[in-house]
This record gives C-alpha cells, sequence and structure tokens, in this order.
C-alpha cells in the first residue's frame, strides 16, 4: 500500500514537473521547503499539521453543506425547521473551534518559543541592512563586509542573457559554520529590510534604532538563497543574501584567511594615504565604485532620477566646492537616502569615485583628489566635533 501511494505520488510529481510546470524546482514544486535545519524542520511539520487540520475541517464542514443542499433540497420536498437559539448547539460550536484552536496553538507556541531561544550560542554576527544591501560582521573576531548584489546591470537590463542565480547572487556571501549556534543580531541604517532565508526558517525585521535577534544551527553543508522581505525602498529587490554554510574547519580555516587579507587591505589602504594615483588611475577605479556603489541611486547616466535622486551630471556640488562634495560623500546627508561612505569605502576609493564625479558626463572641473585629501577631510572633522 505504501508502495503503492509513493509511486503515485512520485509518478503525480512527475507529471506536474515534466508537463505543467518546467520552470518549477523539481523537489518541492508547491510545497514550502523543509530547510536544512531542526527548526526549519519544526516549522514545516507544523505548516503540514495545521494544513491536514484544514483539510480535515474542509472536508466535514463541505460535506454536511453538499449533504444539505442535495438531499434536503426543494425539490424533494424539504421543508426548512424553524427552530432558533438552540443553546445545546451553541455550545457545542463553540468549544469545538476552542478545543481544535487550542491544540493548534500548543505546538505552535513550542516553536515559536524554540525559534526566539538565542541562549547558548557558540558565535555572533551582527546583521546590518541599508539601502540595498546587507552588513556582515563578526562579533570579537575583527571580521565585517559588505555584501552587494553581483548580477550585472546588462542582465537586469534585458541585454544579456539571465544567469542561473539571476538576482540572487552576491559578492560576499555570508559565511558559517554547519553544526554550531550562531545567533543574529539585525539592525538597519536606514529604514525597515527583512532578512530572509528560507531554508533556515529564519525571517526578521532589520529596524533601525533596534535590535532584534535570531539564531540558526545548520546541519547541511551548501549555499542557501534569501532575500531581503520588506518593502525597502526602489532597489529592494536588488539586496539578496546568500549564505555559505562550511564544514566547521572548513570555516575556521575560511575565518582565519579573511582577517588575514582584510588586515591586507588595511594596510593597503593606509599605503594608498601616502601614495598618489594619476587622474588617469583613479578615474578607472573612480568608474568602478561609481557602477558598484552609486549608480543605483544615481543612475550610470549621472543623471540621477527627478524627484529622489538628484543627478551628478551638472550638479552643484558635484561642480562647485570640492570640500561640500567630499562632506556628502563621507558623511552622507542625514535623513536622505544618501548615505555615509565613510566606514563603506577606503578613502581611496571615495577619492577615487569623487574625482570620476566631477570630470565625467561633461563636469570637467579637471580637479583631481587623492586619498589623503578624504584622509584629511575626516580628520578635520573629527577635529571640529572634539571642538565643539
Ligand atoms: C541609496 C541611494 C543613493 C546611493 C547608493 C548614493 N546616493 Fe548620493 N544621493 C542620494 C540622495 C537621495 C541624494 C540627495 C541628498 C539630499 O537631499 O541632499 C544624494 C546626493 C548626492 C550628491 C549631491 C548631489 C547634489 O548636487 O545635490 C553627491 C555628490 C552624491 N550623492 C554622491 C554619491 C556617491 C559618490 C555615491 C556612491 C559612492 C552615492 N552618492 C550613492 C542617494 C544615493
Ligand atoms: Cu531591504
Amino acid at each position: 500500500m505504501k508502495r503503492l501511494q509513493a509511486s503515485l505520488w512520485l509518478l503525480t510529481d512527475l507529471m506536474f514537473v515534466g508537463f505543467a510546470a518546467p520552470a518549477i524546482s523539481a523537489e518541492q514544486p508547491l510545497n514550502m521547503t523543509q530547510g536544512v535545519t531542526e527548526i526549519s524542520g519544526q516549522v514545516y511539520d507544523l505548516h503540514m499539521l495545521i494544513f491536514y487540520i484544514c483539510c480535515a475541517i474542509a472536508v466535514v464542514v463541505f460535506g454536511v453543506m453538499f449533504y444539505s443542499i442535495i438531499n434536503h433540497r426543494k425539490s424533494k420536498g424539504a421543508v426548512a425547521a424553524h427552530f432558533h437559539e438552540s443553546t445545546k448547539v451553541e455550545i457545542i460550536w463553540t468549544v469545538i473551534p476552542i478545543l481544535i484552536l487550542i491544540a493548534m496553538a500548543i505546538p505552535a507556541t513550542k516553536t515559536l518559543i524554540a525559534m526566539e531561544d538565542t541562549s547558548q550560542s557558540d558565535l555572533t554576527i551582527k546583521i546590518t541592512g541599508s539601502q540595498w544591501k546587507w552588513h556582515y560582521s563578526y562579533f570579537g573576531e575583527d571580521v565585517e563586509f559588505f555584501s552587494l548584489l553581483a548580477t550585472s546591470s546588462k542582465q537586469i537590463e534585458g541585454i544579456e542573457a539571465k544567469g542561473a542565480h539571476y538576482l540572487l547572487e552576491v559578492d560576499n556571501p555570508l559565511v558559517v559554520p554547519i553544526n554550531r549556534k550562531i545567533r543574529f543580531l539585525m539592525t538597519s541604517d536606514d529604514v525597515i529590510h527583512s532578512w530572509w532565508v528560507p531554508d533556515f526558517a529564519v525571517k526578521k525585521d532589520t529596524i533601525p534604532g533596534f535590535i532584534n535577534e535570531a539564531w540558526t544551527k545548520i546541519d547541511i553543508p551548501g549555499v542557501y538563497r534569501g532575500q531581503c522581505a520588506e518593502l525597502c525602498g526602489r532597489a529592494h529587490g536588488f539586496m539578496p543574501i546568500v549564505v555559505h554554510a562550511m564544514e566547521e574547519d572548513e570555516y575556521d580555516q575560511w575565518l582565519a584567511d579573511k582577517k588575514l587579507e582584510l588586515a591586507e587591505a588595511k594596510k593597503q589602504a593606509e599605503q594608498a594615504l601616502t601614495s598618489s594615483l594619476s587622474m588617469e588611475e583613479l578615474m578607472a577605479i573612480g568608474d568602478k565604485v561609481y557602477v558598484d556603489r552609486c549608480a543605483v541611486c544615481h543612475q550610470a547616466s549621472g543623471e540621477g532620477i527627478p524627484g529622489a535622486f538628484p543627478a551628478i551630471k551638472g550638479s552643484q556640488i558635484a561642480t562647485g566646492d570640492v570640500d561640500a562634495h567630499i562632506d556628502i560623500v563621507v558623511n552622507g546627508r542625514s535623513g536622505t537616502a544618501m548615505q555615509a561612505f565613510a566606514n563603506q569605502l577606503t578613502d581611496q576609493e571615495i577619492a577615487a569615485v569623487i574625482t570620476y564625479q566631477r570630470n565625467t558626463w561633461g563636469n570637467d572641473t579637471g580637479d583631481v583628489i587623492q586619498a589623503s585629501d578624504i584622509n584629511q577631510f575626516k580628520q578635520a572633522s573629527e577635529e571640529s566635533k572634539e571642538g565643539q
């Protein structure tokens, strides 16, 4: 019997996959994912339990309804009863739903409490959402980085064919170990975002000024993908999440390598302060930084989007006083989507992108800005803050 059932399922599944939905994943074409953590398994079981209860209720309710419609129809000579206010019936139809609700609430509460229990974690990662990227910071490890969409704008604009992970790929995935309890602290720099990875059954709002907690413990190594699940502005659909779950020793190695890599980058950034680049070098770096980090808002054409993001082409700031230009890029403009890039980009990258903005699209200031200029600007504004 079981065998028969299984092969019937397989058959219907195959038919579905083969004919109806070739584009949908073959394993779970319709249902939610079972995921790769104990909690996601519990959530799935809960989902199925409630689903079966709903099915049973549907069968009973529709059964009685159709039975009544068919067997007590007027053409058969049925005469409606005229009673009302039956205490017995009212008690029954109050008590039964209450019992069903309690029966559903007990396992649901258990799972919810387990999901909230972030105690005894092995590592903590802070996740900060901002328009439109994620920032991951490993507590006590000196490791932090930004994670941005890696899909090329050519794919998005339909010039190139879309890749297998279209809009679900990033430059720096979050890397975590399996078998260890990972606590996430979540917050936001600007508007509400939501960090959602279905395979972990983790979906939590990141709210500016608040810190939310979540946790996961992954059983199976692999690459897991998710998305921001809160409408957070124009490029909401362009801030995917990619998590790379590794074997524990592999993770430890990655962490050690990453620390070295970040330390090396820091050293290079310091060296950049004493070296000067040519206009061409700055323009080349600036072009890349602009496309990666600024064009979502200010557009590749530099023309911005009227009413939302100002044009850089012909802008007063980008053609006027250099300090004002450095200021807005370093410190952002609070209360607007123009964020502070001081900690997101190196001084050299900031210098390059400012040079680029001042010498592209007909902005022809001829100004060349060096990393040391940015560093000096930062120090001067530190000092003036202290002086106040
Ligand atoms: C999330 C959207 C967003 C991103 C990304 C962004 N900006 Fe902005 N930018 C804005 C907004 C909004 C303003 C207008 C702020 C205001 O109201 O004063 C602005 C203003 C500016 C201005 C002043 C323009 C003017 O004439 O008023 C400059 C210069 C600028 N941004 C440079 C940059 C650079 C450089 C980058 C990339 C490193 C960047 N922006 C990335 C949203 C963004
Ligand atoms: Cu978001």
